[in-house]
């Protein structure tokens, strides 16, 4: 199942990656190396999935990786689930501002805004996000993860709903439009 390639090899592999440099014996490059790999590994996968969205009014997502990080694998990985789960997700990238994420939400009548942060300094960014919702009582729930993000976390910034992996990120959606 390419859901099975995707957890037990390539997101392993991303670790291993990710440990080595820690340990200086991988650099950027190699770093950039691992990513260009998954990408094009995710984009023939996703080929292969089963679509399993039953959907008629299909519910929006709008999803970015927030500002100031250029992360953008997991959000990737999240999107394409979601997709293949029947929601209309409008990508917004990676690096996009509180400003761009909240307006599109706006424009498109999101149902759910998802955000992803990978680095411990880019996860406030998330608090702007919400808080400029609630400013402008978006109905869009806001649903927040990142390999530095905990529920813990996501409760004290007033998030919406957390998930720690892809298939979390489904379930915490689906709970979210009920
Ligand atoms: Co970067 N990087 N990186 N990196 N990188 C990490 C995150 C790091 C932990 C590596 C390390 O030091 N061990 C570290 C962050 C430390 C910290 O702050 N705590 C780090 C750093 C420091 C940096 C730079 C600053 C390095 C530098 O320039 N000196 C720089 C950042 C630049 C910036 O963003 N401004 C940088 C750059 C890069 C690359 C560009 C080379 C590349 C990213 C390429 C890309 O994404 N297109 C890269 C990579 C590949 C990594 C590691 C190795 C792998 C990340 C990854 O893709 N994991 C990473 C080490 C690690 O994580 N162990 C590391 C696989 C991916 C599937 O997991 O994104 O966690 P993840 O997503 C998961 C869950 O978190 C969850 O579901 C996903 C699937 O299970 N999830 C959500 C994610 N988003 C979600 C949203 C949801 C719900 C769930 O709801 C909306």
């Amino acid at each position: 199942m390419p859901e099975d390639i995707i957890n037990d090899m390539i997101i392993p592999a991303l670790h291993k990656v990710g440990d080595l440099y820690e340990q200086r014996v991988y650099f950027l490059p190699q770093l950039i190396y691992s990513a260009e790999a998954a990408h094009t590994a995710f984009d023939y996968l996703e080929t292969k999935m089963a679509h399993r969205g039953v959907q008629v009014d299909k519910k929006k997502v709008v999803i970015a990786t927030v500002k100031g990080d250029i992360h953008d694998i997991g959000k990737n990985l999240v999107a394409m689930l979601l997709k293949n789960h029947g929601f209309a997700v409008t990508d917004l990238g990676k690096d996009v501002s509180a400003e761009r994420i909240v307006d599109a939400a706006e424009e498109s009548g999101a149902d759910i805004i998802g955000l992803s942060a990978l680095i411990t300094t880019t996860a406030g960014e998330m608090t702007h996000v919400i808080r400029l919702v609630r400013e402008r009582s978006l109905k869009a729930k806001v649903m927040v993860g990142g390999a530095v993000i905990t529920d813990e976390y996501a409760q004290q910034i007033g998030a919406d709903g957390y998930a720690e992996d892809a298939a979390g990120a489904v379930k915490t959606a689906i709970k979210l439009t009920k």
